[in-house]
C-alpha cells in the first residue's frame, strides 16, 4: 500500500513538474518579469493578444492626446499589447526617429502597465559606423566594429549606457522596474538593417546578442523578456540561423507582412515550426509584426492561421500621423483609415473570442 501511495505522489509530482514552465531565461529575473512570463504563457493558451505599435502615441489624425488610441476608437477597447520605438535614444535625443518624445513614451508605458497591458519595445538604432540610419547596409563590418576589440566598441557602449539609463527609469508608482518585452536586432533573416544576415557572420550576430543581454543584466535590468526575431523564413533552419541560445531568449517571434498570394500559406508554415519549437523550448511565441488588408484579411485569413497555433500576440505596425492623407489601406498600419469594409473586417476580428484586447486580459 505504502509503495503504491508514494508512487502515486511521485507520479503526481512528475506530472505537475511537466506542466510548469521554466520561466524567463534570466536566472535573476525579477518577480515582475517572472509574473509577466507566466501570465503570457497562460494567455497564449486562451487566445492571441492584439498589439499595435505606437497606439498610445499618435494616430492617423492626432498627435499625443492622452488616452487616445485609433484601436480604441475603432473597437471600444485598447490593444492588449502596446509597442513603442526607441530609435535615436542611443544618440541622446529627446525624440525618436519618428519624432515621438521619450519622456512621453515613459509616461505611456507607466500608464499602460498600470492598466495591466503588455509592453513591447523595438529599436531601429542608427548605424554606428556610418552614422546613417538603421537601414544603411553599405558595410558588412558594422557588427564586427561594435563588438569588443572593434573600432566603434566604445561608442556602442555609450549607446548601450543610454539605453540602460532609460530602461532604469521605467518604474511603476512604487519604484519597481516595469517588466517588458524587448525585441532588438530584429528581422535578422532579412538584409535591410545593418545587423541583417548578410551584413555579419552568424557568430558575430550571436555575440552581439550575448553582449546586449549581458550588458543590460549587468546594469541591474532583470525585468526584461528578450524576443528573438526574424523576417520571412521558409524553414526552421533558416529561422534558427543566429539564434543566441535558450539562456538569452524568452520569446521566438516572427515579422511577416503580406506581400502576395502565397502569404498565408507561408505564414502558416513558418508559424507552425516556430510555435512548435517555442513549445519544445518552453519559450513564448509571437507574430510581432504583420500586416495586410482586404475585406476578410483579419477576421478570416489571419485568424484562421493564428487559431492553429499557440501565439502570444500579433502586432500591427504604426498608423503614421498625416491628417492630410489618411490612407485607404496600408499593409503596415491598422485598418482604422477610411475604408469601411476593412474596418468592418477588423471589428469582426475584434469580436472573435480568440482575440484578446486590453479588457480581456485585465
Ligand atoms: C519602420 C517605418 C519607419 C519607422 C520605423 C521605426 O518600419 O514605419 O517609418 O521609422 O519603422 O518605427
Amino acid at each position: 500500500m505504502k509503495t503504491t501511495a508514494s508512487m502515486l505522489v511521485m507520479l503526481l509530482m512528475f506530472s505537475c513538474a511537466e506542466s510548469v514552465n521554466t520561466g524567463p531565461a534570466d536566472p535573476q529575473a525579477t518577480p515582475e518579469a517572472i509574473q509577466l512570463f507566466d501570465r503570457l504563457m497562460g494567455l497564449q493558451d486562451k487566445g492571441v493578444m492584439y498589439g499595435h505599435q505606437d497606439d498610445l502615441m499618435y494616430g492617423f489624425t492626432w498627435w499625443y492626446e492622452k488616452d487616445r488610441s485609433d484601436i480604441r476608437e475603432l473597437t471600444g477597447d485598447y490593444p492588449a499589447v502596446a509597442g513603442f520605438e526607441l530609435g535615436h535614444l542611443e544618440l541622446g535625443h529627446e525624440r525618436s526617429l519618428d519624432s515621438v518624445s521619450f519622456a512621453e513614451i515613459r509616461e505611456q508605458i507607466k500608464i499602460f502597465h498600470g492598466r495591466k497591458g503588455v509592453i513591447t519595445l523595438s529599436w531601429h538604432l542608427d548605424n554606428p559606423l556610418t552614422d546613417k540610419s538603421a537601414w544603411d547596409v553599405s558595410s558588412n563590418q558594422v557588427v564586427k566594429s561594435i563588438l569588443p576589440g572593434g573600432e566603434q566598441h566604445d561608442k556602442f557602449n555609450t549607446w548601450m549606457d543610454r539605453l540602460a539609463e532609460y530602461f532604469l527609469t521605467l518604474k511603476d508608482e512604487n519604484g519597481v522596474l516595469i517588466p517588458f518585452i524587448f525585441r532588438p536586432w530584429h528581422e535578422h533573416s532579412g538584409s535591410f538593417f545593418w545587423w541583417g544576415k548578410t551584413l555579419c557572420t552568424e557568430q558575430e550576430y550571436i555575440q552581439l546578442w550575448h553582449y546586449t543581454v549581458k550588458y543590460l543584466r549587468e546594469k541591474g535590468l532583470h525585468n526584461i523578456l528578450f524576443a528573438y526575431n526574424t523576417d520571412r523564413v521558409t524553414s526552421l533552419e533558416e529561422y534558427m540561423n543566429g539564434y543566441p541560445g535558450d539562456d538569452y531568449i524568452d520569446m521566438l517571434s516572427l515579422d511577416m507582412y503580406d506581400r502576395g498570394p502565397t502569404y498565408f500559406a507561408e505564414l502558416d508554415t513558418a508559424l507552425g515550426f516556430i510555435s512548435r519549437t517555442a513549445i519544445e523550448k518552453k519559450k513564448l511565441c509571437a507574430l510581432s509584426e504583420c500586416g495586410g488588408v482586404d475585406s476578410t484579411w483579419f477576421s478570416e485569413k489571419l485568424l484562421g492561421v493564428l487559431k492553429k497555433y499557440s501565439v502570444s500576440y500579433v502586432l500591427n505596425w504604426r498608423n503614421p500621423y498625416d491628417p492630410d492623407s489618411v490612407p485607404d489601406s496600408s499593409p503596415y498600419a491598422t485598418p482604422s483609415g477610411i475604408n469601411e469594409a476593412y474596418k468592418a473586417d477588423f471589428i469582426k476580428f475584434y469580436n472573435d473570442p480568440h482575440t484578446l484586447f486590453l479588457k480581456d486580459i485585465q
